[in-house]
């Protein structure tokens, strides 16, 4: 008899969030298609890329999907959050509107998922190629971010920096939380396994 060997992937949700022509598609597009777009399309419909990654020797499909039109109206359906593992969090750093609005961003998205801690929001700078029309200082974004436990990366799609980073980072830390809380999810089935062995000869 052969024994198979089960190749359990783990499977990671992510999305983006975030206001309107902050870059969260051409973040994407360049991450999954080393693409960039000068006039990218606002998008229609949900879009959905997906990548089959190597992390620390465990295999892991990488869902992501990204927000399409739905962002003008600030609401987005339960499906969209539901079973999500890291979030891009996005806004333009050009864009002191965009900077606000990546705030009402935030409080829609901790109330939709009833402030599930297993999430974790990664807080993306884009355009970090437009220095010069800079309205959100380093400083400002990332002690916004850390207020809140978020890291912050400044990302350009248009020269890709950090992009591969941001993509790198949010990844690992998803599969981190996700393997704590098997982990944990293991000790207790043991504790309970123990104490219920115990419990027998009482
Ligand atoms: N210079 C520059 N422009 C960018 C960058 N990322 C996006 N854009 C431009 O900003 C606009 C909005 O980008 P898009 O990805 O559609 O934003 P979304 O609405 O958040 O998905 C488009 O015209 C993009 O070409 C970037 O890193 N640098
Ligand atoms: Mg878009």
């Amino acid at each position: 008899m052969s024994i198979k060997t089960i190749d359990k992937k783990q499977k990671i949700k992510i999305i983006t969030l975030g206001p309107k022509g902050a870059g969260k598609t051409s973040l994407l597009k360049r991450i999954f298609y080393d693409r960039f777009q000068q006039n990218q399309m606002v998008t229609l419909g949900m879009e959905y890329f997906e990548k089959n990654l190597q992390i620390n020797n465990q295999s892991v499909k990488l869902e992501c999907y990204d927000t399409a039109g739905q962002e003008i109206y600030n609401s987005l359906s339960k499906l969209y959050y539901r079973g999500t593992h890291g979030v891009f969090l996005a806004f333009d750093i050009t864009d002191e509107d965009s900077f606000k609005r990546v705030q009402t961003w935030l409080k829609i998205a901790l109330e939709e998922t009833i402030n599930n801690t297993d999430i974790y929001l990664l807080l993306i700078g884009c355009k970090s190629d437009l220095e010069q029309q800079r309205k959100i200082s380093v400083d400002v974004a990332q002690s916004y971010a850390q207020n809140l436990g978020m890291n912050y990366i400044q990302t350009s799609a248009k020269t890709s920096k950090n992009c591969q980073v941001a993509f790198d980072f949010l990844c690992m830390t998803c599969l981190e939380k996700r393997n704590q809380r098997s982990l944990q999810e293991n000790e207790y089935v043991a504790i309970k396994q123990n104490y219920s062995q115990k419990s027998r000869y009482c």
